[in-house]
């Protein structure tokens, strides 16, 4: 049987996942198979991020997990797990796991929690949703999701009339370049990102740190573009991992990068160095960009942005004559000064004006496989949304904000809707959201919080009720449907039974719905068998068969990879392509954005800088964590405990601070770190910047291996700068000082 090891260091030895795996962890170890061949294999995908890759879970005879590896056939993966994936098991194994359902109660006049049977629980939470439904409106209710179990939960809500079902991905993350390039091409980026990085002659990385990003498939197509001589810049305040590999780095001034964007499309344009007849065929307002670039100069940009005059042309020309082949990546985390969708737009521009979306070795346009969904009964209709908090605000946002629906929650004068209830499934908001005191204002207003959680992260503090979700690696789940350069479905099944009282997201939405005498939206595709506990098995095979397999066929292949219908995955030469925009075009003067009152063409504004004594606070992603969700796996804690901040020797001068010392941080509201971080001397971060991984700085005591362990960014974000095309959340505009001594002393336990 093949293992993934020689492939998983292959990777490392790029150092794109600066990481090397010493031994192999714990558990495959100690449940490696007597016999191999005696070994049993599961379908599933990965839940430790969002690229959900599909693979196999191995159990040694006696049904134990003894690896994870990916699955060939798969496109998100290639057969081959990240770190974080490879060391997923390690989340089933830990002993902090939640295992039983818990209920706030009050004892002596102290709240505490205290274990519940599920029909407790479930009975609770029924009869409380009814209650404000019958209060306020079932509008008043919302569900914030990330993760795979969302959509069983949003059947429950949708069902009992609310739609106000958000995740942080949206207005936390890519929100501001989905709007961005929907007002270009009348299509979003989505996910996993359509980019055709293996066959790019260059790709310019504005902020995407990849390599310390594991974006599955998209590092490996990075290593396969870097073995291929492709030319990559990076632009980035810090000298990432994917910096250390660029033909050219870019060290820009924090929050200036739209007036490099600006000053590329002018040197593109005035040199000539667009794909002429692309521009011509497929888009609209080329004379009016030409126009409002005029000015956009690289020595204009200089002063802005300290990136030299040479260095942009030089730049330009690079791009240029790669051109189609050129990928300006569109970043995913992208919400950083409150101006994000228009720079998203300045990027969309540029990949048009280059020729590069829906061309080899640019954009491809994915296919999807869509699967019937088991017919349910027509949704009631809610008589409100989110959008009512909001009139006249955020209207091009295509989905909820989960900031949104958090800032509606907490009560004001003008409001009549605020919400009440809240289910919270697979997501940390207290860590997620910015501005935690808002936040935690929003918690004490509602009559009911629910959360579904595997881990006693922060959030389930706060709930009233707290369900225990089983790992992805003991359930069954929705089929994942992702698109890709061909359309292709993959299965995930239970590999080992569910610890403790642990439950599937399909087993409480549906005991749930059942509780609220909503069963009929979780209809039985043959109820005559009366068995309960095999439902998802039922529909999965119902839905399967509809696409030309089955559950019993998707057990053995785990994933299934279909043709094209169309052959459309670039354009092809001179194909009259008409886009979903106003004008049918390529909108490089989005008539959409100035419809709505917006800047038609993006513009530069400064954003302010960090007073005396602050640097400016940056953040970003380690190879081996997930956020704050993997930082108590034994296995993935083992590689990385805490974070560290960095600072630039220059700095660490100035503040008298060496390398491996402890320090504290303030912001610029006073706001001070729970915990003390490791200071790292470095010159790969500006000297205006200090940067640290974000996810650590747990104060989850509970979590006994994350807690107190480095800072949390999230903490002292506390300014947030909304954008106000689709209400984004920008969190880069917070400055810290460092403390040398411990602040608070006396609330610190
Ligand atoms: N300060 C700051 N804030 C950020 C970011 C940042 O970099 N810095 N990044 C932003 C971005 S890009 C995003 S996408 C969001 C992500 O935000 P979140 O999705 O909230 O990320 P996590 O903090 O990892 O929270 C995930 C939660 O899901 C739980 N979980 C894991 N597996 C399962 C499961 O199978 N079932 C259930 N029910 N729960 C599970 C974990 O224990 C954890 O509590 O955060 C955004 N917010
Ligand atoms: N290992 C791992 N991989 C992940 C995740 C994870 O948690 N762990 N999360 C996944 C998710 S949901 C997301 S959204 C993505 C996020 O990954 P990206 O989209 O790559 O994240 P960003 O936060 O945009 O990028 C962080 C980089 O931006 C740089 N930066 C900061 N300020 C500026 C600036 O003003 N200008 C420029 N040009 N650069 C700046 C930082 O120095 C840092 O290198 O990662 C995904 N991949
Ligand atoms: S990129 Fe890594 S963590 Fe994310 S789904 Fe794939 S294997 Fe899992
Ligand atoms: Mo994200």
């Amino acid at each position: 049987m093949k293992t993934n090891r020689r492939d998983f260091i292959k990777l490392s030895s790029l150092g794109l996942g600066a990481i090397t795996l010493s031994s192999p962890f714990f558990w495959m170890k100690e449940n490696k198979p007597l016999d191999d061949s005696k070994a049993k294999r599961y379908p599933t995908y990965c839940e430790v991020c969002f690229w959900k890759c599909a693979g196999w879970v191995y159990t040694n005879e006696e049904g134990k997990i003894w690896k994870i590896i990916g699955n060939e056939e798969d496109q998100h993966s290639n057969g081959r797990f990240c770190p974080r994936g490879t060391g997923g098991p390690g989340q089933y194994y830990d002993k902090d796991r939640i295992t039983q359902p818990q209920m706030r109660v009050t004892k002596d006049g102290v709240d505490t929690f205290e274990p519940v049977s599920w029909d407790v629980a479930l009975d609770f939470i029924a009869k409380k949703l009814h209650k404000i439904g019958r209060k306020y409106g079932p509008e008043c209710t919302a569900l914030f999701s990330h993760g795979s179990g969302g959509k069983f939960l949003g059947t429950v809500l949708k069902a009992f009339g609310s739609n106000n079902i958000t995740a942080p991905s949206y207005a936390q993350c890519r929100g501001p370049r989905e709007v961005g390039f929907f007002g270009t091409f009348g299509k979003g980026v989505g996910s996993p990102e359509p980019l055709d990085i293996r066959d790019t002659r260059c790709l310019v990385l504005i902020g995407s740190h990849l390599g310390e990003n594991m974006h599955n498939g998209q590092v490996q197509e990075l290593s396969q573009a870097i073995d291929k001589k492709a030319t990559i810049i990076t632009v980035d305040p810090r000298f990432s991992t994917v910096a250390s590999k660029s033909k050219y780095y870019l060290p820009i001034k924090p929050a200036t990068d739209i007036a490099l964007l600006l000053s590329w499309i002018h040197v593109i344009i005035y040199e000539e160095l667009y794909d002429a007849k692309y521009v011509e065929k497929y888009t609209y307002g080329f004379e009016q960009l030409k126009e409002h670039v005029k000015t956009f100069t690289p020595e204009w940009a200089y002063g802005i942005t300290t990136i030299t005059p040479e260095v942009i042309r030089k730049t330009a020309h690079e791009m240029g004559a790669a051109s189609p082949a050129t990928i300006i990546h569109p970043g995913r985390h992208v919400t950083w000064y409150g101006d994000d969708t228009q720079r998203l737009r300045a990027v969309a521009i540029l990949n048009a004006l280059l020729g590069s979306w829906g061309r080899k070795g640019g954009f491809y346009m994915p296919e999807k496989k869509k699967m019937k969904g088991y017919p349910h009964p027509p949704f009631p209709v809610p008589k409100r949304t989110w959008r009512d908090a909001f009139p006249g605000k955020y209207e091009l946002a295509g989905l909820a904000l989960a900031s949104g629906i958090c800032d509606a929650t907490v009560p004001t004068i003008e409001r009549d809707c605020s919400f009440k209830a809240w289910i919270v499934n697979g997501t940390n908001l207290i860590k997620t959201l910015p501005n935690r005191e808002n936040t935690l204002k929003a918690i004490q207003s509602l009559d009911l919080l629910v959360v579904i959680d595997t881990m006693p992260v922060e959030i389930t503090g706060y709930a009233d009720v707290i369900l225990p979700e089983c790992t992805y690696l003991e359930r069954y789940d929705m089929i994942r449907t992702a698109g890709h350069r061909k359309p292709a479905i993959a299965l995930r099944v239970p590999a080992t039974e569910p610890i403790g009282e642990t439950k599937p997201d399909w087993w409480i939405a549906k005991s749930l719905a059942k509780k609220m005498g909503l069963e009929r939206y979780f209809a039985d595709p043959n109820p005559a068998d009366n068995t309960y506990d095999t439902w998802i098995e039922k529909v999965l095979d119902w839905q399967l068969k509809k696409a030309g397999t089955s559950l019993e066929e998707m057990k053995k292949i785990g994933v299934k990879t279909y043709e094209r219908k169309f052959d459309d995955l670039f354009f092809l030469p001179n194909e009259d392509v008409s886009f979903n925009t106003n004008t049918g075009k390529i909108e490089l003067y989005s008539t959409s954005f100035a419809e709505a009152g917006f800047d038609a063409m993006p513009v530069y504004t400064p954003h302010p800088e960090p007073p005396q004594g602050f640097y400016r606070l940056n953040y970003g992603r380690a190879p081996m964590h997930t956020f704050g969700r993997t930082i108590n796996n034994p296995n993935l804690n083992a590689l990385m405990s805490e974070n560290a901040l960095w600072v630039n020797p220059k700095v660490a001068k100035a503040e008298d601070i060496e390398n491996g010392q402890y320090v504290w941080l303030e912001n610029q509201d006073g706001k001070t770190s729970s915990f003390s971080i490791k200071v790292r001397v470095t010159e790969r971060i500006r000297w205006d910047s200090l940067y640290m991984v974000h996810g650590f700085g747990h104060d989850a005591k509970k979590m006994k291996r994350a807690h107190g362990k480095g800072a949390a960014d999230s903490e002292l974000i506390t300014n947030v700068m909304i954008d106000p095309i689709m209400g984004g959340t920008g969190m880069r505009g917070n400055f810290i000082k460092i403390l040398t001594e411990q602040p608070n002393k006396e609330v610190q336990s």
